[in-house]
């Protein structure tokens, strides 16, 4: 059959979105491949509750890391305040110089490939949302939002016999979903304004 390349099919896409918070610690350290967990509550916000467990592949929006949080009160006690600067409004006195150059290149989007699920190899207790982006950051980013447009699945999520055949099947996971987003039909999802939106 010819006909035009065929895009995403229903269910898909999926929307999908979060920040990213602490997981389980062993996605670098253990596997080397780092995921990105999100709250499962996204879930049910995106409409998609009842999402099969498994590996999907689609487009990620990353926004820019918050700052951390100010020291508790009972921290700052003592602390001197910076004297303000008499001719100057306390706001711009406050604001760095100038932005650091390609520091902080986001927001921006990159493919990415997700298991959502129980990860039966560890017998997690609890069903995470694990989004691995296939890029390399120099620094972690929890915090920051990530939006999800999911666009298709590519296996169940499995129990392993090994820890490097779990690492291998990951792997080619990875290959899949770089070539499927490759495709013109997936392609333009990624340019999609959705995912940069308000990030
Ligand atoms: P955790 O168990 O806390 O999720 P991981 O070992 O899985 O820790 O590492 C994930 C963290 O690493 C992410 O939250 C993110 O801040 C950072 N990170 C760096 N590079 C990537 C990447 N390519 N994909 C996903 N997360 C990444
Ligand atoms: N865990 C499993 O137990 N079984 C799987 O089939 C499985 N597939 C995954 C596929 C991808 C693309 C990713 C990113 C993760 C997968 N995981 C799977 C989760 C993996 O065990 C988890 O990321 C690490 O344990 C870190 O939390
Ligand atoms: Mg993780």
């Amino acid at each position: 059959m010819v006909g035009p390349p065929a895009g995403p099919e229903p269910p898909f896409p999926l929307r999908l979105t979060g920040p990213v918070i602490a997981g389980f610690g062993r996605g670098s350290k253990e596997l080397g491949i780092p995921t990105a967990n999100i709250p499962v509550s996204g879930l049910s916000v995106g409409g998609c509750e009842d999402v099969e467990s498994g590996v999907y592949y689609g487009w990620a929006g990353l926004g820019r890391t918050p700052p951390p949080p100010p020291p508790p009160p009972e921290e700052r006690e003592g602390e001197i305040p910076p004297p303000a600067e008499p001719d100057k409004p306390a706001a711009a006195a406050a604001a760095p110089e100038e932005e650091e150059e390609d520091s902080d290149p986001r927001p921006a989007v990159y493919p990415m490939v997700m298991s959502i699920g129980w990860n039966p190899y560890y017998k997690n207790s609890v069903r995470s949302i694990e989004v691995h982006l296939l890029h390399s950051f120099p620094a972690t980013f929890y915090g920051a939002t990530l939006r999800l447009t999911i666009l298709g699945f590519i296996r169940p999520e499995y129990d392993y016999v090994s820890k490097d055949s779990l690492i291998e099947d990951i792997r080619t996971d990875i290959d899949v979903a770089r070539r499927c987003l490759e495709r013109e039909p997936y392609g333009v999802f990624g340019k999609e304004p959705w995912l940069v939106e308000g990030l």
